[in-house]
């Protein structure tokens, strides 16, 4: 694998089946979506990365596009770069392409083939740049296992907007987290997905050809896969809606009849239309995610949008740094 060696700190990755039942034994059943990100689950994601109707990759990609000089500028020479939830690494290489010899990469994600896969291509094109990839829940351990390069400053780098996936409080801590990691000179690269017209919201998350409720219904062929499960796909509905009054996305996957799957060692009983909620995806206002920043210590330094203001690259330092 062109010299990268990989930092497995997933334990073989199978879904934790005692966190598998606490959410199927709750009031409102919910699963937690870092769950979706298995090898067929991040394919599917690639593949709604393409859709017409999801904009954020697309917005994404066009600002570092259009900013990628200026982020470089911003985030200095020898910085190294440590990206949480990498996936594809794609928005990496605009970043990686613009830095000013940059120390390190260390990419972060739960998914060990899409991990392998995205340090192999990266080790081809900037074949001087040290990788150091970590297989892992970056949402359990903030931690790196791995001694870092030295480096002017550490720059974490959270695009896509996954952010967004974590209840605002839970937000806070992440990022809170993240400044405990950078450091003091540290400074955080992060994609946000703005509030808009939820007609288009609505959209991105119900697409025509179906690829996210596959994507949603994955996760329980997941678990029949991985915990000896029985759950019938076909008795559950992709459900997906815009809630104003939470700013945010919900994904559900809802019974379509009274029945009783088998779970591990366990029977979870569902009533018709009762839900499983898979996913919350909260949109923020620019405002709205600068005071959610300065709540975990950081600040903002400059936020870059698309021309049709769909989506947001911010910028932050550590609070009270120089
Ligand atoms: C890109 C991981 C944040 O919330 O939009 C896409 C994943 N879920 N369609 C998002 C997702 C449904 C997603 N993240």
């Amino acid at each position: 694998m062109n010299g990268v060696s990989l930092h497995d700190l997933s334990a073989g990755q199978a879904a934790s089946v005692a966190e598998v039942l606490r959410g199927l034994q709750s009031p409102q059943k919910e699963l937690p979506c870092k769950l979706f990100y298995d090898e067929i689950g991040s394919q599917l994601f690639e593949q709604i990365t393409t859709l017409d109707e999801y904009y954020p990759t697309r917005a994404e990609l066009r600002i570092m596009r259009a900013a990628a000089a200026d982020i470089a500028a911003r985030l200095g020479p020898e910085c190294l770069l440590i990206e949480y939830g990498s996936g594809s690494s794609i928005k990496t290489h605009i970043l990686l392409d613009h830095l000013e010899r940059p120390a390190g990469y260390v990419p972060i994600d739960i998914s060990r083939e899409q991990l392998e896969h995205a340090a192999a291509t990266l080790a081809r094109s900037y074949p001087a740049l040290p990788i150091l990839p970590v297989c892992a829940d970056y949402t359990a351990t903030a931690e790196l296992p791995t001694a870092l390069p030295p480096c002017t400053r550490r720059i974490a780098y959270y695009p896509g907007s996954t952010i967004g996936n974590f209840v605002p409080e839970d937000a806070r801590r992440f990022l809170a987290s993240i400044a405990e990691v950078s450091g003091r000179d540290g400074g955080l690269l992060i994609g946000v997905d703005l509030k808009k017209d939820p007609l288009m919201l609505h959209r991105a998350y119900n697409d025509a050809l179906g690829v996210t409720a596959a994507f949603n219904l994955n996760i329980l062929a997941r678990l029949n896969r991985e915990v000896g499960a029985n759950f019938a796909l076909d008795h559950f509905r992709h459900y997906a809606f815009y809630n104003p009054v939470f700013a945010r996305v919900e994904m559900h996957l809802v019974s379509l009849t009274e029945q009783t799957v088998r779970v591990a060692h366990a029977n979870i009983h569902f009533d018709r239309g009762e839900s499983i909620w898979t996913e919350a995806s909260y949109k923020y206002n620019p405002p709205e995610f600068a005071a959610l920043a300065a709540r975990a210590g950081w600040r903002v330094q400059q936020v870059w949008m698309d021309d049709r203001g769909l989506f947001s690259v911010h910028y932050l330092t550590v609070a009270g740094a120089a």
